[in-house]
């Protein structure tokens, strides 16, 4: 080598450092699409690439997520205030992340771990706590003047997931009777990802002409994820009228498949170990019989959380039973959790798992879910939450890790087409770089 390479080298080396080190760090209280509080961090790099998080917000949250931290201060936004995680990362995170580089995701994720120091973010809060990991993530990438999809992924492996649009809301999303949460189509058939967007688009507006007809206009008001919300209470009922959308906009079952995100654990019962679903009470053996007549009757294609959140073996015995045809999610079982999935592998417990990052509430553990689910040869679907925001960190994750399926709810709402647009400049930018997930389902 001659001898002034090597010093150019190790001048570049060094600007590279320098241009990913942290050097301000602000967090604020901003809102959600449900009108509450939520945490929003930016990160600035030495050299001006910045970088932000905006964290979204359950409501069917599970047990076993890490704490989002609220103030709890009932006259101030009705206690949902943030202002403590909010200060928490001004005043603890901040100062200690200073003058570390952005790239050091996992060193940067473990630090803030530590501080923490509870098994489920309760100290800090796990808003605050990922508010930052995704700001870190995007600094970094900015630094290197790269999308986000682009510096998760540097084996360029990029795919674009299948749109799961929540097209009928129920449960803890809407003012009905139906107990499922969330009635998806899942525009497989499209040759792309932007064609089958716009099926599934299609297929949205169609519902609202069969739900207008069928229920009057009231029935086409939208739930917290811009699905209609008609007042059904049976689930047949919401599947029929999702069918005969799907044929009036000139699709067939072949091209689009339907989802159900049952959220069980919102109607069952502890104390009689029993579901309430379609006005009856059943038991899980029961339950079991119900899904498997659904799945028969209907071209369903994935089933997420039919069993309450800690039922591992009542999932297992779906898995055997349905897992050929249906993937069998799990959202509250694992809660993106590295640990209640490893547990979920080993049980054969679903073929299936929903990534949500503030479920677990850093970047680098929600990496390593995934990793491990598709070591596991899982079915990978990643998610926004109910209260969401403008953010698109989950378009890129999704393209980056792989991603089969995306659920940004309806298309309809701007926090939910937020995401659906960022995958179409994603998908224009890549072009014939980045496969389509729907092909492997039709
Ligand atoms: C779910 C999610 C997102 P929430 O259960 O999958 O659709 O709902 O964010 O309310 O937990
Ligand atoms: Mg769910």
């Amino acid at each position: 080598m001659p001898k002034n390479t090597k010093k150019i080298l190790v001048d570049e080396e060094e600007e590279l450092v320098e241009i990913s080190t942290i050097v301000k760090v602000v967090s604020r209280q901003v809102l959600d699409s449900r009108g509450n509080p939520t945490v929003e961090t930016d990160i600035w790099l030495r050299k001006g690439a910045t970088g932000r998080g905006t964290v979204p917000s359950g409501a069917s949250t599970g047990v076993h997520e890490s704490l989002e931290l609220r103030d709890d201060k009932k006259t101030v936004y009705g206690g949902k205030s943030v202002l403590r995680a909010v200060a928490n990362v001004n005043k603890q995170i901040g100062p200690k992340i200073l003058g570390r580089s952005a790239k050091d995701q996992n060193d940067l994720d473990t630090l803030m771990l530590k501080l923490d120091g509870s098994r489920n973010k309760s100290n800090l809060g796990a808003n605050a706590i990922l508010s930052v990991s995704m700001a870190v993530a995007r600094a970094a990438a900015a630094s290197e003047n790269q999308p986000l999809f682009r510096y998760l992924n540097k084996r360029k492996d990029y795919k674009l997931p299948i749109p799961m649009m929540n097209v009928i809301n129920g449960g803890k999303h809407a003012g009905n009777n139906l107990a499922v949460q969330e009635f998806l189509i899942e525009p497989v058939g499209g040759k792309n990802y932007s064609e089958s967007l716009r099926y599934g688009v299609e297929v949205y507006h169609a519902l609202k002409s069969v739900l207008n007809e069928k229920y009057g206009q009231t029935s086409t008001n939208v739930g917290d994820e811009g699905g209609y919300s008609p007042p059904l209470d049976k689930t047949a009922e919401a599947l029929d009228a999702i069918m005969n959308a799907i044929s009036n906009a000139g699709y067939d079952e072949s091209q689009i498949k339907l989802g159900l995100d049952a959220a069980s654990s919102s109607f069952y019962d502890p104390k009689t170990m029993s579901y309430r679903i379609d006005g009856k009470t059943l038991t899980s053996a029961e339950l079991g019989d119900y899904y498997d007549n659904l799945v028969n009757t209907y071209p369903i294609l994935s089933l997420e959380d039919p069993f309450s959140e800690d039922s591992f073996e009542e999932f297992a015995k779906i898995t055997a039973r349905l897992g050929r045809k249906v993937k069998i999610i799990g959202d509250d079982l694992y809660v993106t959790n590295p640990e209640r999935l490893a547990k979920g592998i080993e049980m054969k417990a679903t073929n299936a798992i929903l990534i949500k990052l503030n479920q677990i509430g850093t970047v680098s553990e929600t990496l390593e879910a995934i990793r491990m689910a598709k070591t596991a040869k899982f079915a990978i679907a990643v998610s926004h939450r109910s209260g969401e925001t403008e953010d698109t960190f989950i378009a890129h994750l999704a393209t980056a890790v792989g991603s089969h399926f995306i659920k940004a709810g309806a298309p309809a709402r701007g926090e939910r087409t937020a995401k659906y647009n960022e995958l179409l400049r994603i998908s224009e930018e890549l072009g014939s770089e980045a496969s389509y997930a729907g092909s492997s389902f039709t």
